[in-house]
């Protein structure tokens, strides 16, 4: 008999599942958070392959809503390295006792809307039963990971790991002979740390990776204690960014084709000194203006070309794709000076396609590249990934495969036309990709908590997405990347990184804040675009 009692249950145990917690606890509700993991944490628990760091300094990544959390909270380095971040997740789970309403190692076999009971009824992979009033998908838009289907994958007689499902006890390449194949944002972290302890490291490039340099390093305490002086105002600072952080730094309003080529070299070079994603925000229309792009893309391969002593190398190493298409790598270890080290080779797979796997290594550029150990660097089943490997059914029995056979449709990134009373934290339809994920994270909760709060003052039980508002949003997801250079590349952005995803623009390119305010007009409107009953 599944438990009736239950307001909701969250999937997921991640910063996104936490604070949906959090919040539904604040507001009277009954609420559970299942997690697959032993642990807190999401996609720091999993992601613990060497050199992972975030990308979006710490003071920006990281919660906003309680004051006390974030002035106590003492991040060590400007960008948080991947065993900080679980420690920070685990506090949160600590400081909030949100312990005993999260159950571990509990993985969601599937959640089948009863229309009879308004309620959804969910099962464990152990059979254990829930039903809830609400389903909150928490899952990760991240958190599949994508293993290509390379044949004798399965015969390699030596160790592989995949950087998103890496082992907890430390893995020892000292004296090895290690490849990676995957230079995206994991594969450009990982690799610099493999190379300086393997024996050999050869790496296998489908295609060349973006990396500017974070200039990581131990965290400016006055720059700490000045953002700590308003802590508040600097969060409500970055709410106004398109992308929700950066306001330190914002985007320059002067279009990269507007000025001589000297200004364009000096502000770029500012830009490269300052690290990380700023250096995308050197003119406004960077990711506008495919001109203006290249502009951005040859700085950063004049970088390449200095650094990289071997020219063809560096070549090979020098992108094409237009900067930030696939989502700009940020460098802590020194990703191009790596391929200097005499222990490290490129195999460009353009040149030379990956034939198979082999039991002693890898089949490629007509040869075999002997190896001990094989790290897959090669990313996830972004986005719908999670949710499409499960047994979901909305109304009617409508499964979400079908639901999303052509992509992911949605509505505002948080619901799906067909599925009452399930919300999506950091889904399709969302701008949350292109934010710090935590300041989109607590926006969707928030909104998800005040829809809740508004359904059971109205006395109302169930809310869906209607075809036609979700129709609406998913032409607005897509006429709004047709105004940027996102779709002059192949990304996990439009899931063209798995072979046979449907092709479908999955964020919203058009800044936070008017997502924001987009989202505030339909609470306000009645929650227009959704049926309630
Ligand atoms: O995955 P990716 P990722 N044969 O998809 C290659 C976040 N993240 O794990 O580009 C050969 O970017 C693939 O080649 P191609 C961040 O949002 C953040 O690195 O498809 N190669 C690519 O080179 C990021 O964007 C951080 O041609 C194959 C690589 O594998 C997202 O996660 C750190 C292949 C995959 O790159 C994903 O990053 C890590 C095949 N069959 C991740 N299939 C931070 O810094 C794939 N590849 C916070």
């Amino acid at each position: 008999m599944a438990d009736p009692s239950l307001d909701v249950l969250i999937v997921g145990a991640g910063f996104g599942g936490m604070y949906m917690l959090i919040k539904a606890r604040s507001l009277g509700l009954k609420a559970l958070a299942i997690e697959s993991a032993p642990s807190v944490g999401g996609t720091w628990y999993h992601n613990r392959y060497p050199g992972a760091r975030v990308d979006i300094q710490s003071l920006e990544y990281s919660f906003s809503f309680d004051e006390a959390l974030q002035q106590e909270w003492r991040w060590t380095e400007r960008y948080a390295s991947q065993p900080e971040l679980l420690r920070y997740a685990n506090h949160v789970a600590d400081r909030f006792a949100l312990r005993d309403s999260i159950r571990l190692e509990t993985r969601l076999a599937g959640a089948t809307w009863d229309e009879d009971e308004r309620r959804w009824v969910a099962t464990s992979d152990e059979g254990e039963r829930w039903s809830a009033r609400f389903l909150v998908m928490a899952s990760g838009p991240l958190s599949a990971p994508n293993t290509p289907n390379f044949e004798g994958l399965d015969h390699f007689a030596g160790t592989t790991h995949h950087t998103a499902d890496w082992p907890h006890e430390a893995v020892d390449f000292g004296g090895q002979r290690v490849g990676v194949i995957g230079t995206g944002s994991s594969g450009v972290q990982a690799i610099p740390e493999i190379a300086r302890q393997a024996r050999s490291l050869t790496v296998f490039q489908r295609t060349a990776a973006y990396a500017v340099p974070s200039h990581n390093g131990p965290l400016d305490a006055a720059w700490e204690a000045r953002v700590k002086a308003d802590y508040a105002g600097f969060r409500a600072r970055n709410r106004l960014m398109r992308t929700g952080f950066g306001c330190e730094l914002p985007p320059h309003m002067v279009s990269a084709l507007a000025v001589s080529p000297e200004e364009r070299e000096s502000r770029f070079e500012e830009r490269w000194a300052y690290g990380g994603f700023a250096l995308l925000g050197t003119f406004y229309d960077i990711m506008l203006d495919l001109r203006a792009n290249e502009f951005a893309a040859e700085f950063v391969r004049a970088k390449i070309r200095a650094t990289v002593h071997n020219a063809q190398t560096a070549r090979r190493l020098s992108p094409t794709q237009p900067i930030g298409c696939k989502r700009l790598c940020v460098d802590s270890g020194g990703y191009y000076e790596t391929f200097n080290r005499s222990n490290v080779q490129l195999v460009d797979l353009n040149e030379a396609p990956l034939e198979r796997i082999t039991p002693r290594g890898v089949f490629a550029d007509g040869r075999e590249h002997e190896l001990d150990v094989l790290v897959l660097a090669t990313g996830f089943d972004a986005v719908t990934g999670t949710l499409m490997r499960t047994k979901l059914q909305g109304r009617d029995g409508l499964s979400i495969q079908e639901k999303w056979r052509p992509g992911a449709l949605n509505y505002l990134g948080l619901a799906v036309a067909g599925f009452p009373n399930m919300f999506n934290i950091a889904g399709a339809g969302s701008t949350s990709a292109f934010t710090s994920v935590i300041q989109s994270i607590e926006h969707h909760v928030n909104w998800i908590c005040e829809c809740i709060a508004w359904l059971d003052t109205q006395r109302l039980t169930t809310i869906e997405a209607t075809v036609h508002a979700e129709a609406d949003w998913m032409a607005h997801v897509q006429a709004m990347a047709e105004q940027t250079v996102f779709l002059s590349c192949n990304s996990w952005y439009m899931g063209a990184n798995v072979p046979g995803k449907p092709r479908l623009f999955m964020p919203l390119t058009g800044g936070f804040p008017a997502y924001v305010e987009r989202c505030a007009q339909v609470a306000t409107n009645g929650y227009e675009g959704f049926r309630v009953s």
